[in-house]
Parts: structure tokens; sequence; C-alpha cells
């Protein structure tokens, strides 16, 4: 895929599950595309003209990309073929194969204003998140929890997440590279999803950093899978990220349906607690650095450990209802969703195209 990338300079976005399938670094690499995105992946899906889709069968393809574009469709089964949506050029065969066999056939290209525009929002979008990584902004942000676990986690650590406004994050902020492996309930999204699927990793791979991610909601619902942990004696973290909401419902409640919030407030939990009274160690973590003590700590026992992340209540941003292009979006939209996501740095993808 890199090498195809590189060649015929084309971006490459994947399919959230896909999360891994290159090195976060690789520039070209812009991260998936629709709500569970970045914003050069969302922004990239509609700009293109061209996709040459390789085993892919995201359900809701044919709203996260340009309708008019070309597709060249390679999968390894017939019945997916067209499935998603119309396929220009299908091919029924293996994609390293059919990938090969297109990069050797195939001419180099010189980089278009389209590929230099898609690696500078890139760049745009990473340096944004970054500016948050030492945020003391209270309760804490996401981006300086990520930091330190992209810092800790080894290069063959496992994390099992969860669902919620955790699959958001973790395909934002989680730098995947070497050997790391992740897992999540892609298409069924099932919550409490993460700490089992924790629990799978540590005894198939027991020699490996294994973490559970979740959010509050959906560790409430299999909690109680502390107790397989210590039962078992598996040296798992599991963080939990404390938001007192079912975020991600909260989100869509906000911006899709703009209906008062209904039902998705949670109540202050002390998790840590709970998690001692199983038999886990367990930290609570209101700064970075007190995250960073509680991974600390989690590195020099052998028992599952818990760190409860008093998290901020803001959402993360939106990549499905951007407002940020002043050439055909509404200012007073625009000056909106800017202050409430700090996003003044940020800039359209129309900008990185007029300057290439
Ligand atoms: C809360 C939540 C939100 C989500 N939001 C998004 C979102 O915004 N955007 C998004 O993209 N996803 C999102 N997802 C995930 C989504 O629901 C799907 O699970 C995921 O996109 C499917 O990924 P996939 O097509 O790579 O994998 P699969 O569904 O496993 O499909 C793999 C495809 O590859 C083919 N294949 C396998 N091996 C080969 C081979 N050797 N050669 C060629 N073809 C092969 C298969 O036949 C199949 O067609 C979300 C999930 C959750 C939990
Ligand atoms: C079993 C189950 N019930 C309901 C949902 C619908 N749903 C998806 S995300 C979500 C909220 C997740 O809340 P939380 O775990 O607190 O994470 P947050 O988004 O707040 O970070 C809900 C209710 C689901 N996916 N699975
Ligand atoms: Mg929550």
């Amino acid at each position: 895929m890199k090498e195809a990338s590189d060649k015929f300079k084309m971006p490459v976005l994947s399919s959230v599950l896909a999360k891994g399938v290159l090195d976060d670094k690789f520039p070209a690499y812009l991260g998936s595309t629709g709500r569970v995105a970045s914003k050069p992946g969302a922004e990239i899906g509609f700009g293109t003209d061209l996709i040459v889709w390789v085993g892919n069968d995201v359900p809701f393809s044919i709203f996260l990309f340009n309708k008019k574009a070309k597709v060249i469709q390679i999968d390894i089964e017939s019945t997916k073929l067209g499935k998603r949506r119309h396929a220009d050029v299908p091919m029924l065969a293996d994609a390293k194969k059919a990938l090969r066999a297109i990069i050797d056939a195939g001419k180099e290209k010189e980089a278009s204003s389209f590929y230099k525009a898609a690696i500078a929002d890139k760049e745009n979008w990473v340096k944004w998140q970054d500016s948050f990584k030492d945020s003391d902004q209270m309760p804490v942000r996401p981006e300086p929890i990520f930091d330190v676990l992209n810092k800790t986690a080894s290069d063959r650590a496992i994390f099992g997440v969860d669902v919620g406004n955790i699959n958001i994050n973790f395909q934002r902020l989680v730098d995947m590279h070497d050997d790391q492996k992740w897992v999540t309930s892609g298409k069924y999204a099932t919550m409490g999803f993460g700490a089992p699927a924790a629990i799978a990793a540590k005894v198939a791979f027991p020699d490996r950093d294994v973490y559970s991610l979740s959010g509050d909601g959906g560790f409430a619902m299999l909690m109680e899978e502390i107790l397989t942990q210590v039962k078992y004696n598996l040296h798992i973290v599991n963080v939990v990220f404390s938001n007192e909401t079912l975020g991600y419902i909260e989100a869509e409640q906000t911006d899709d349906s703009h209906q008062p919030l209904s039902g998705v407030d949670l109540p202050a939990t002390d998790w840590a607690t709970v998690a001692k009274g199983m038999g886990a160690e367990a930290y609570t973590a209101t700064t970075k650095a007190e995250f960073q003590a509680a991974m600390d700590a989690a590195q020099k026992t052998d028992k599952p450990v818990l760190i409860d992340v008093k998290l901020t209540h803001e959402m993360p941003f939106t990549t499905e209802h951007m407002f940020i292009d002043s050439a055909w979006q509404d200012q007073t939209k625009i000056d909106e969703f800017v202050k409430k996501y700090q996003a003044q740095d940020l800039k359209p993808f129309s900008y990185f195209m007029k300057q290439a």
C-alpha cells in the first residue's frame, strides 16, 4: 500500500478497522473517513475523483465519498464487488497480488496539487492535535492522556477498544506503529467490548502489554470482567474515560437529531474504588501528571490495574458537521464551530488546494 501510494502519489485512507495497516506517521496516510475519522480523511473522501478500493466493506461508504468518483474495487470475495457502491473496474483478486501487479505495470506519477494539499492538510491537523498535548485544561482533555499512553505502550502493545468516543479518540490520537495490535467491535458496535477483548488478548499474547480503553458507560456494562482479570491474575491496564455521559450518543443528539439531550447523563462514579473492591490495583487521574504516575505504577505490578481518568465533558471535534470553510459556509456558523472546538488554527482542505 505504501509503495502504491508513493509511486502513484495517492493519499491513503483506511476503514476504521484497518487502522494500523500503515504507520500513522506515514505522511500520506490520512486515517479514516466518516464520523470516526480525522479531518483530512473526511475531507479527502469528498474531494477525490478516483478511489482504489482495496478489501473494504465499510457499511456507510456511499455517504463518505464523492458520489461521482470513479471506483476501482479489489476484493477477494465476489459478493463484495459493487456491494456498497458501484464499481467501475471490479477486480476479483487478492489485494496484495493485485496491488503488486498494478505497481509493476504503472508509471511513476508527479505529485499533484491534490496529493500535496492532502499532505499539508494532515500536517495542519496533526499540529493542531499536538497543540493540546500539554493542555492543563480541567477536567483533562484526551490529548495529554493519549500522549502518555503513546509514550508508555511498547512496540508490541495490544489495545482492546470499547465503543463510544473512545473509537474517535483512539483513531486520531494513538500512533500505531511496529507490531502493535488493536481490536474493536466494528460492525456490531457492542459497548462493553473493551475489557473482555483485553482479556482475550492477554490470554493469547501473555508476554505483551495489554490495555483496555473504555468510556464510563461501556465499562459499566462489563466491569465485572475485572473479577476475571483478578481471578486469572492477568496483568491488564484498564483505562476508563469518565465523562459522566454516553458521550457518543450525546454528540449525535446535539449534531444529528438536534434534540434536547435525553437519557445520556451518567452518575459520577469512583471506578478506582469499584476495582479495588474486586481486588485490582486502581488509580484516579485528573491530570496528565497523575495519569503518568498511574501508568508508571502499573508497570511495576503483575496485578490487573484500573486507571479512572476524569475526562472533559467536551465532545471530540466532529468531522461529520464541520463548519470551517468560508468559501461556501455561513460565517456565523463557522465562528460558533471554531469557538466550540478551539479550532482557530485548523484550515479547510480548499485552503491547501489553493496553496498547492
Ligand atoms: C462506534 C463506531 C463507529 C464507526 N464509524 C465508522 C466510520 O465513521 N468510518 C468507518 O470507516 N468505519 C466506522 N466504523 C467501523 C465500521 O462499522 C466497519 O466495521 C468497518 O469500517 C469495516 O472495516 P473493513 O471494511 O476494513 O473490514 P471488513 O468488514 O472486515 O471487510 C474487509 C473486506 O476485505 C475483503 N478482503 C479480505 N481479505 C482480502 C484479501 N486478501 N484481498 C482482497 N480483499 C480482501 C473482504 O472480503 C471484505 O470485503 C465504526 C465502528 C464503530 C464501533
Ligand atoms: C450494547 C450497546 N448499547 C448501546 C449502544 C449505543 N451506543 C454507542 S456509543 C454509546 C455511548 C458510549 O458511552 P461511553 O462508554 O460513556 O463513552 P463516551 O462516548 O462517553 O466516551 C452508546 C449508548 C451500543 N453501541 N452498544
Ligand atoms: Mg462516557
